[in-house]
């Protein structure tokens, strides 16, 4: 694919009165011009993208991952934490280099949605089954890259030569050093990117676009300090050093990904009711307890059965009800076997 070239033909123009800062510029007039500047296009970008749903955007060069990172991928994957998540170990070479998914990749745009609902975990029915934030809406893979899409189309109106990507965890790439490396936050002790003065709950999402831009260069720095608050709580040990989990002891990983029938006794008795996912090592931390607030997205409200179901509600659905509940769900992924087999464990 060819590269659409920046600082030369794109930025070659007269600036544009319209796109003056403080007078009143429109999105849709700048249907008719162009800006004029990579700055300015810059600027359009990170606009557009909160108009868009996105409470955090940072740009950064389409750059290999450092040796720390990928480093750090490696001796992950050596010890086995991706536990049966094969392809978590193919494409290393992709995830250590993000540009080449995509011919010609100059920049990233990583944005940060909020998908924080509240829950009712502390109300009185000890018989609710628990799920994780992130699940209790429209399956986030939707919701965010087709926000990144109209992110692209709106860089195409400006400039319709410019090919872009859009991704969130739809590709193999490691978001979360790339979220840091773009200033969105830092990685937390729980393994989750915590954006200074928002909290964890968030999801990560990028567009690669195939042009230069201004680029962030500003890293948050590590706020967790001595705070263990996530490593303690965690019921069965997954953080085993901090941000680094081990998939094989952490409850998410069992009840989303694993297809088998038995979870090992070590998770079975631990699991206080998580059905699908686990949020207790972001429950726990401070900057949620602070900061998280719920999220605006309608997509991400929580359903009838995701809210805080009951066990009989869960284990009564047949294939055609779980369809219809679950239609565009993350819960959807174990399949109705997997979601029951869940409930079984937690509550057996
Ligand atoms: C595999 C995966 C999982 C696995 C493994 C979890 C993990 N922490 O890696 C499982 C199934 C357990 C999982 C669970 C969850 N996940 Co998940 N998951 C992913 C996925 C697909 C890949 C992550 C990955 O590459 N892990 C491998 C390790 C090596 O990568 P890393 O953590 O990025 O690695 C860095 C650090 O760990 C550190 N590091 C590693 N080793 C060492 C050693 C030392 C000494 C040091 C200092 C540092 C260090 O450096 C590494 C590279 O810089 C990403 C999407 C994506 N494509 O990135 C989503 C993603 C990370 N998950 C996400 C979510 C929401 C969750 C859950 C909260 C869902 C839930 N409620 O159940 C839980 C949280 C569990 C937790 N505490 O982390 C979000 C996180 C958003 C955020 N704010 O950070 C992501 C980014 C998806 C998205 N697009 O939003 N997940
Ligand atoms: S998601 Fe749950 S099981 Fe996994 S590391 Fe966090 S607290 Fe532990
Ligand atoms: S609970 Fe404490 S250590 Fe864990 S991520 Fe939050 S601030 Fe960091």
């Amino acid at each position: 694919m060819k590269r659409a070239s920046v600082s030369g033909a794109l930025f070659a123009g007269p600036r544009s009165t319209v796109l003056t800062e403080g007078w009143g510029f429109h999105y849709n007039e700048c249907m008719t011009t162009s800006p004029s500047s990579q700055a300015e296009l810059t600027r359009l970008i990170k606009e557009k993208a909160h108009a868009l749903g996105f409470a955090k955007v940072g740009i950064v060069p389409a750059e290999p991952f450092h040796n720390g990172e990928a480093a750090h991928l490696q001796a992950w994957l050596d010890q086995g934490f991706q536990a049966d998540m094969a392809w978590m170990v193919t494409h290393y070479d992709k995830r250590k280099d993000p540009g080449s998914l995509m011919d010609g990749t100059r920049s990233i745009v990583c944005v940060a949605m909020n998908y924080f609902t509240p829950d009712a975990y502390e109300a009185s029915d000890s018989q609710a089954l628990k799920i994780a934030k992130y699940a209790r809406g429209t399956d986030y893979h939707y919701v965010v890259k087709d926000r990144l899409k109209d992110l692209l189309a709106y860089v195409q109106t400006l400039y319709p030569t410019v090919q872009g990507r859009a991704l969130t965890d739809s590709a193999p790439i490691m978001e979360k050093p790339l979220g840091v490396r773009a200033g969105l936050g830092w990685m937390g002790k729980n393994g989750n990117i915590i954006l200074p003065g928002m909290g964890s709950f968030f999801f990560l999402g990028e567009l690669l676009l195939d042009i230069e831009l201004d680029y962030d260069t500003m890293v948050v720095p590590d706020q967790c300090g001595s705070c263990r608050r996530c490593l303690e709580a965690c019921p069965t040990e997954a953080i085993v050093e901090p941000s680094v989990v081990d998939a094989n002891r952490c409850i998410a990983y069992w009840t989303i990904e694993y297809k088998g029938e038995q979870f090992p006794a070590a998770i079975r008795e631990n699991l206080q009711g998580w059905v699908f996912g686990c949020d207790i090592c972001q429950d726990v931390c401070p900057w949620n307890i602070k900061f998280a607030r719920p999220t605006q997205e309608e997509a991400f409200q929580s359903r009838p059965l995701t809210g805080r179901p009951q066990r009989d509600a869960l284990m009564a659905l047949d294939e055609e009800q779980f369809r219809e509940a679950f239609r565009k769900s993350p819960m959807k992924r174990p399949k109705l076997p997997g979601l029951q087999r869940n409930v079984r464990m937690a509550t057996e």
